[in-house]
Order: C-alpha cells, then sequence, then structure tokens
C-alpha cells in the first residue's frame, strides 16, 4: 500500500510533466478534491494527497481558546481536523436556529483555514459521539413512535429542514470553492444501528448533493468488520473505517477494501484514548500503543484522523449516556494527545515524533500550555432547597396532569423536574414507592414534605421505602442524566416516564414543576431560607459564594479546576455559566475544568451550585476550593496483596 502512495505521487508528476509539455489540458489554479481510484488516494489540486487528521468538537470548546487548540494541533504535524456538527447543539426548538458564539461554526472553519488546517466536516444528522442523544434534538421524540435514523416521514421532514439550513451555510466553506472543508460523512456508524435502512441512506445522499453539489467528496465511516460495513456503505458515498491501537492495520484496512476495491485507506476514527462512565474508571491508552499503531497505518499510506485530538468537555448537560444505562462525565479528556483544558501532554509529542517520520513538521513555537490558577477555597452559603426556590426556578407553575409527563410533553429537554402529588395514605411504616416498567429517567431525589427518603436511579433502584402522613407533599426531583448516544435505544425519553406506585396503588394527580434553572441562576438567585428551620443538607438545594480575582498578580484570570471536598452530586455554574455535573461519589471525575474566559476580574465571581444529594455544610466546612490541577482517575482501587486494580463499584462488592 505504501507503494500505491509513491506509485501515486510518481503518477502525479508524470502528469504535470505532461501537461506542461503542452499535453492535455492546462494547469488552472482551480481547487479540487477528489478520489483517484486508479492510484488509491485522494487527490488535492490534481496531486495526490494523504491526510494526517485529529478531531476537535467546537461544541466542547470555549470559542475564546478555538485558536489555540487549531495552532497545537497544526504544529503537531496535522494537515487536517475532523469536526461534528452536533444538530441539537444549534436547533433547540423546531425552527430556532443557533450559529453565534460558541455555535458559530463558520468562525471556526475560517479559523481553521487561516491556520492552514483542512476541514472534514461530519455533518450528521447523527453523530454519536459522547453527546446527548448522539446529537438528535430531543424535541423529535414528540411524536413518540418516531423512528430514528430511518425513512420514518417526519424524521426525514426534520432531517431535510434541518440540511436546509446547515448545509448552504457550509457550500462557500468547501474546498472547492475556496475553503477549507474537503470532506463530508454523511450519517455516523450506520452500519451498528438496527434499522439498516438504505432509503435513508440515500435519501441524505440525495440531500447533501442537492445542497453541496456533485463535486465534493461525500464518505460514511464504520466499525472494521464486514458486518458494520454491510448496513453503513452505499454507492456513491465513499466508505471508510474506524479502529484503534493494538488492531490488525493489515485486517482493518482488508475490511475497508471489501466495500471499496480501489481508492485512498482511510481511518476515520483511530482512537487515542477513549471514554468515561460515571462509575467505572478513567480510560488511559499508553502513549506507546497508540505511536506504534498510529506508524503502522501511516507506513500503509493510509490516511487517518485521530479520534480525538482534543476532546473538551460536556459543558452543560451535553454528556450523552450508553445501556446498560451509564452517562458519560462532564470531562470528555479521553486522555488525548491534548488534555481537556488544551495542555500538551506526552503523547502530543509521541504522536508528533511518529508524523514527523512520514512528513515536515511545521517550524516555530508551539504554543505553550495555558497557565493554570489555583484560587484556592471559596465558603458557600445555602441560598434555600429546590422547594423553597420553587416560584423562582418554576415561574409559570405547575402542570397539572393525573399521570407523570415526559420531559418532552414538558417541552423542557434538559436539566431537572419536580414531581409533586399528595401520599394518599397514611405511611407511618415504611412503605414501599416504586417505578414501575424501570421508569426513573434517570435518577430521583426523593422527600416528603422536605424530609428526605433517598434516591431512585434508572436500572438500579427502583424501590425506595419511605413514610409520611396522608395528605403531606410527596416531592420527586428528576435528573437527565444525559440521552443515550448509541444504539438502538436512542429514543430516550426523560422523566417519570411510566407510573410510579405506593405500596402497590399508582399514584395520581400530579404537579409537575418544569424547572428553568439555568436562567434563575443567571439571574441570582435570591435567599430564600425560611427562618426558624433547622436547615436540612440531605435536600436539594442551591449554595452560593463569590470570589475575587487576585490583583497584583499578571496575567489573572486563568483557567482553573473545581474540587467539591465532600460534595455528593450536583451542578455547578459560575457566572450564570453551566459547567456541568460534579459526582465525586461515584467518580472517577474529581474535578471540573473552568475555562478562564467565563471569570471577571472586575467584580467578585458568583458560584451557584445545585447539591442533590448531601452536602457537608451541615458537618464539615461549606467550601468549594480551586486547584490548579484536574482529578480525572479517582475511582481505581489497587489492592497491593493481589496487584488487581477494581472501579468503585466493582471494590465495594469485593470487600
Ligand atoms: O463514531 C463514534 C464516535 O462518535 C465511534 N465511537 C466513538 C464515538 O462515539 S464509541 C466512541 C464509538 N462507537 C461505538 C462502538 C461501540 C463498541
Amino acid at each position: 500500500m505504501f507503494c500505491c502512495y509513491l506509485l501515486c505521487n510518481m503518477f502525479a508528476l508524470l502528469l504535470l510533466y505532461l501537461l506542461h509539455a503542452g499535453f492535455g489540458t492546462p494547469i488552472t489554479s482551480q481547487r479540487s478534491f477528489g478520489i483517484d481510484y486508479a492510484h488509491d488516494c485522494f487527490l488535492k489540486d490534481g496531486k495526490p494527497f494523504r491526510y494526517i487528521s485529529g478531531s476537535i468538537h467546537y461544541s466542547r470548546i470555549p470559542r475564546s481558546y478555538w485558536k489555540d487548540r487549531l495552532l497545537k494541533m497544526k504544529m503537531a504535524g496535522l494537515d487536517a481536523i475532523q469536526t461534528y456538527v452536533p444538530w441539537n447543539f444549534h436547533e433547540f426548538e423546531p425552527g430556532v436556529y443557533n450559529f453565534s458564539d460558541d455555535r458559530d461554526l463558520e468562525y471556526f472553519l475560517q479559523l481553521a483555514e487561516e491556520i492552514g488546517l483542512l476541514v472534514i466536516l461530519r455533518a450528521g444528522p447523527y453523530i454519536c459521539a459522547e453527546w446527548d442523544m448522539g446529537g438528535l434534538p430531543a424535541w423529535l421524540l414528540k411524536k413518540e413512535s418516531i423512528v430514528l435514523r430511518s425513512s420514518d416521514s417526519d424524521y426525514l421532514a426534520a432531517v431535510g429542514r434541518w440540511m436546509g439550513v446547515l448545509l448552504p451555510k457550509m457550500k462557500s466553506h468547501l474546498y472547492q470553492n475556496g475553503g477549507p472543508i474537503i470532506m463530508v460523512q454523511v450519517e455516523n456508524e450506520y452500519g451498528s444501528y438496527f434499522a439498516c435502512d438504505f432509503n435513508y441512506l440515500r435519501y441524505l445522499q440525495n440531500l447533501f448533493r442537492q445542497h453541496l453539489g456533485d463535486e465534493v467528496v461525500l464518505f460514511t465511516t464504520d466499525g472494521a468488520s464486514k458486518l458494520f460495513l454491510r448496513c453503513g456503505t452505499l454507492q456513491g458515498l465513499y466508505s471508510t473505517v474506524d479502529f484503534g491501537p493494538g488492531s490488525n492495520v493489515t485486517a482493518a484496512f482488508l475490511t475497508q477494501r471489501h466495500s471499496e476495491p480501489k481508492g485512498p485507506l482511510v481511518n476515520s476514527e483511530f482512537y487515542t484514548g477513549w471514554l468515561d462512565h460515571w462509575g467505572d474508571h478513567h480510560s488511559v491508552i499508553p502513549s506507546s500503543r497508540v505511536a506504534k499503531t498510529l506508524s503502522e497505518i501511516l507506513a500503509w499510506g493510509a490516511n487517518v484522523n485521530m479520534y480525538m485530538f482534543i476532546g473538551g468537555t460536556n459543558f452543560g448537560y451535553w454528556n450523552g449516556a450508553n445501556m446498560p444505562f451509564m452517562a458519560q462525565p462532564t470531562s470528555y479528556d479521553y486522555d488525548a494527545p491534548l488534555s481537556e483544558a488544551g495542555d500538551l501532554t506526552e503523547k502530543y509529542f509521541a504522536i508528533r515524533e511518529v508524523i514527523g517520520m512520514y512528513k515536515e513538521i511545521p517550524q516555530g513555537p508551539i504554543p505553550p500550555t495555558t497557565p493554570k490558577y489555583a484560587y484556592g477555597e471559596v465558603s458557600l452559603e445555602r441560598v434555600g432547597t429546590v422547594r423553597e426556590l420553587l416560584n423562582d426556578l418554576s415561574p409559570s407553575g405547575p402542570i397539572k396532569s393525573i399521570y407523570p409527563l415526559t420531559f418532552v410533553q414538558l417541552k423542557q429537554y434538559f436539566g431537572y423536574v419536580l414531581y409533586r402529588t399528595k401520599l394518599p395514605r397514611n405511611c407511618s411504616e415504611k412503605t414501599p414507592l416504586s417505578s414501575t416498567f424501570d421508569g426513573i429517567h434517570d435518577r430521583a431525589y426523593v422527600s416528603v414534605n422536605g424530609i428526605p427518603q433517598g434516591v431512585l436511579e434508572r436500572s438500579k433502584l427502583l424501590t425506595l421505602n419511605i413514610t409520611g402522613n396522608a395528605g403531606t407533599y410527596l416531592d420527586i426531583l428528576v435528573e437527565n442524566m444525559g440521552r443515550v448516544n448509541y444504539g438502538r435505544y436512542n429514543n430516550d425519553f426523560k422523566g417519570l416516564i411510566s407510573n410510579v406506585t405506593l405500596a402497590g396503588e399508582i399514584l395520581m394527580d400530579w404537579e409537575i414543576y418544569p424547572l428553568d434553572i439555568d436562567r434563575a441562576v443567571g439571574q441570582g438567585l435570591k435567599n430564600e431560607m425560611s427562618g426558624g428551620n433547622i436547615p436540612n443538607y440531605e435536600e436539594p438545594a442551591f449554595y452560593v459564594g463569590h470570589f475575587p480575582i487576585p490583583s497584583g498578580i499578571p496575567d489573572l484570570p486563568q483557567d482553573t479546576f473545581i474540587r467539591v471536598p465532600g460534595w455528593t452530586k450536583g451542578q455547578v455554574w459560575i457566572n450564570g455559566f453551566n459547567l456541568g455535573r460534579y459526582w465525586p461519589a461515584r467518580g472517577p471525575q474529581l474535578t471540573l475544568f473552568v475555562p478562564s474566559n467565563i471569570l471577571v476580574s472586575s467584580s467578585p465571581n458568583n458560584i451557584t451550585v445545585m447539591e442533590l444529594e448531601s452536602s457537608p455544610c451541615g458537618t464539615q466546612k461549606c467550601l468549594l476550593e480551586f486547584i490548579d490541577k484536574p482529578i480525572l482517575n479517582a475511582t481505581l482501587y489497587y489492592e497491593s496483596s493481589t496487584e488487581k486494580l477494581f472501579t468503585r463499584d466493582e471494590w465495594l462488592d469485593h470487600i
């Protein structure tokens, strides 16, 4: 294969010579990008071309850091970057689009171009990517029976409208039109989806062609197995494969050859690391393994995209989940060559060295790792429980319904909803409160008249014993922990998605409070602590603190990391920016990345925490700490006698 690449080069030189010598049509300055099937390579401006690329998701990096990360990628020797377009990041409600600030995809493309990086665009509509619902907007689920990623007419209509907005914006950024985009991916690993609907793939192909024209290279990506390629590929879409370090490179590319007997070899996702789940250990892939397989791929003359080159952060509520239900944490560090915070790692240099064996690396300084600052401890004060702040959190009041409604039925797609009803009977003895049909999606914090009763959790804890008097309020605060992003359970409804029973009797007459927490936090929560009562620190509640950026120290504010000592599970905002979820009780992530762009020097910074289970404030210090290093791997337990590593859950079972 290496020979193919060389052969291809020689062929192009010959072609150039012939053209110069007056044979054939004259060379024009027109930009072109295509596939040379005869010589098994790409052709850029008529010359053989092989790309070395890296994945970066603009949706996971603050806009102010795009340039820094792209420059670091360029200086690693990359020719191209690959990015996904998450549909749900841009179309919040049908027909309501956002392409500004951190969502300004065209600005991102422009930066890549200015830095001299080509772009491989993965336009969806589905992207997987450990992103909420694999990038599909939750509002698609308004039609409950919708078959996502198929020829379902409502699904296709929504895809058609979205692509009618996105793709025309992309057209002027195509390489042949003067922009950086050389290739556009259609769908994502469609061959691993149960539907196997070729009419759907054909519909997408036509749609992409209609908006982007006939010239652009459209392609698909699937796992390197014949099984996946069967349903993932379509005549007219160039099929590529994905595989990670340690794979049999020859076998993987032979699998691609099964679909594409001729044309360039492409690994569209070569894994530099791997994803994490709450409660599981932090994935780490040694640099030496990555470097070894990368070198093998490049020796084949193949094209490669490293997934991820920088993972970034699932800010807010953007993380996805896998089945059996396991949500992904806030950090998408991925053990990538650039860390979540954009730091140069030893893996970065190992990869750069391998690339340097195959092509010239740009000369000049690599942008340095951005400095981090330990702002220290910040005291917090409780400002009220969710119950006490309910008017502020849910200003339009409750929706009444005999049976519980899902998030989609409430038109609230993310975050938290409070379900309230009255206990129909006295529960002076412990009485089982149960979710029938595993209907807690995903975690519920239960209290009776403000007295915490415990937690219910999807597929794990479906019954809880409660006590309370007839007629008192039963509050079930339900957290959407992120929608399933991979596989057939993508249509992931949230909230109480089936009835709840008390001693076997279905509970009815609910008052359901959609909670607009982000707005309320952004406007500043008013202190609603009811005087007199002894505060309860086990009930879902908000805590607020302030911290200044020290003066007299140059270059502040700088990035930092929040540690949450003694806190259990919740969500954090700084100056109204939703940083994401923390859950040190499960790990592996113990700190949250705080990019400096959300901090201000002119006034104290507001930090707001929503603690769902138990805060340290009653018994220990009520504080958070800003430190200068991340801790992402805190669930590994090492037993020296057996030299074995355990996850937290395995460890608890083991001891
Ligand atoms: O295309 C997928 C990526 O977006 C491929 N992949 C990555 C990202 O999600 S897990 C990590 C995965 N595919 C699922 C395969 C499961 C074995």
